[in-house]
C-alpha cells in the first residue's frame, strides 16, 4: 500500500472509529434488541448490526475500490484477500456487551494483498484507542508502546485463555493444556480477543491462546502485537489464514515459540 495512501486511510478510520465508540458510548443506557446466532450464547444486537453498516456505508462511500470483510453480514463474500481489505468487528466482546456495558471494543485490521497495513483496537467505554501502522511501531492513545521482551520465562507469565479449552474438547488435546495452565503463574480471560490481543501487544499479559477464532476477532490485534515484535500465529505456530476461522497463539517470540511446540497438540490436523 503506497505510504501516503496509507497515512490518509489510517486518518480517516481513525475519526469513524472514535465517532462510532462515541455513539455507543451515548446510547448504552438504552433498551437493546437482543437477538441469538449460532447457539443461545452466540449473541448480536442492533448496536452490533447498526455500528457494522455505519463502517460499511462510511467505506463504501468514501472507498469505493476497497472490500470488506465484517462479523454482521454487511461486508462482501470474499474468495481472495487480494486488493485493499477491511476486516471489521463493529462490536468484539458481544457477551460483555451485553451483560456487562464494557470490556468490548471496536476491531478494524486493514490489509493489502493479505498483508496487514493498520490496525486499530479500540476500548470503547474506557476511551482508549490501540492502533498501529506496518513498520512504525504499535500506540495506545498516540504513545508508543514499547517493544516486547523476550525474556520472560513460562513460569513467571500470565497467559490468557478460556477455560473451555483445558476441559474435554474437540479441537485440542486438554491435558496438554491442563499442563500449561499448571506451569504459567497466572491465567485470564476477558472475553474480547481484540482486546485480549491488545493486553499481549502491551504487555500485560504474555500470551493469548485460543482455538476458535475469526479473521474479525483478530486481524487488527495481529498488525498491532506484530509492531511490538510479538508473533501472531495458528496456535501450532502455522500461518494464519485471513479469511477463515483459525486457532491462535500470540505472544513474545520465546513464548511463542516454547507453547506451540510443546504445550499445544491440535486434534484432526
Ligand atoms: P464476538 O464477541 O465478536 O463474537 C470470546 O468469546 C471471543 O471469541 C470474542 O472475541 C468473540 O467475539 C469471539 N467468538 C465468540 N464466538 C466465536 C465463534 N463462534 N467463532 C469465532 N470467534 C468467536
Ligand atoms: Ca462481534
Amino acid at each position: 500500500m503506497e505510504l501516503r495512501i496509507r497515512k490518509e486511510v489510517f486518518q480517516t478510520a481513525k475519526e469513524w472509529i472514535l465517532e462510532a465508540g462515541k455513539n455507543i458510548r451515548e446510547t448504552i443506557d438504552e433498551p437493546l434488541k437482543i437477538n441469538t446466532k449460532s447457539n443461545a450464547n452466540d449473541l448480536v444486537t442492533q448496536m452490533d448490526q447498526n455500528t457494522e453498516k455505519f463502517f460499511t456505508q462510511k467505506i463504501r462511500s468514501t472507498y469505493p475500490d476497497h472490500y470488506i470483510v465484517s462479523e454482521e453480514g454487511y461486508g462482501d463474500d470474499l474468495e481472495s484477500d487480494k486488493g485493499t481489505v477491511w476486516i471489521i468487528d463493529p462490536i468484539d466482546g458481544t457477551m460483555n456487551f451485553v451483560h456487562q456495558k464494557r470490556n468490548f471494543a471496536i476491531s478494524i485490521g486493514i490489509y493489502h494483498d493479505g498483508i496487514g497495513e493498520i490496525g486499530f483496537i479500540y476500548d470503547v467505554m474506557n476511551d482508549i484507542l490501540y492502533s498501529a501502522e506496518k513498520g512504525e511501531g504499535a500506540f495506545k492513545n498516540g504513545q508508543k508502546i514499547p517493544e516486547l521482551k523476550n525474556e520472560l520465562v513460562l513460569e513467571e507469565s500470565i497467559l490468557v485463555i478460556n477455560s473451555h479449552w483445558s476441559c474435554e474438547n474437540k479441537r485440542v488435546d486438554e491435558k496438554g493444556i491442563q499442563d500449561l495452565v499448571r506451569k504459567v503463574r497466572g491465567t485470564r480471560s476477558y472475553g474480547s480477543a481484540a482486546l485480549e490481543l491488545a493486553y499481549v501487544a502491551e504487555g500485560v499479559v504474555d500470551g493469548y491462546l485460543t482455538m476458535k477464532l475469526a479473521p474479525w476477532d483478530f486481524a487488527a490485534g495481529m498488525v498491532i502485537v506484530n509492531e511490538v515484535g510479538g508473533l501472531t500465529t495458528k496456535a501450532d505456530g502455522q500461518p494464519l489464514d485471513l479469511l477463515n476461522v483459525n486457532t491462535i497463539f500470540s505472544g513474545n517470540k520465546r513464548i511463542h515459540e516454547t507453547v506451540t511446540t510443546q504445550y499445544v497438540r491440535l486434534k484432526g490436523e
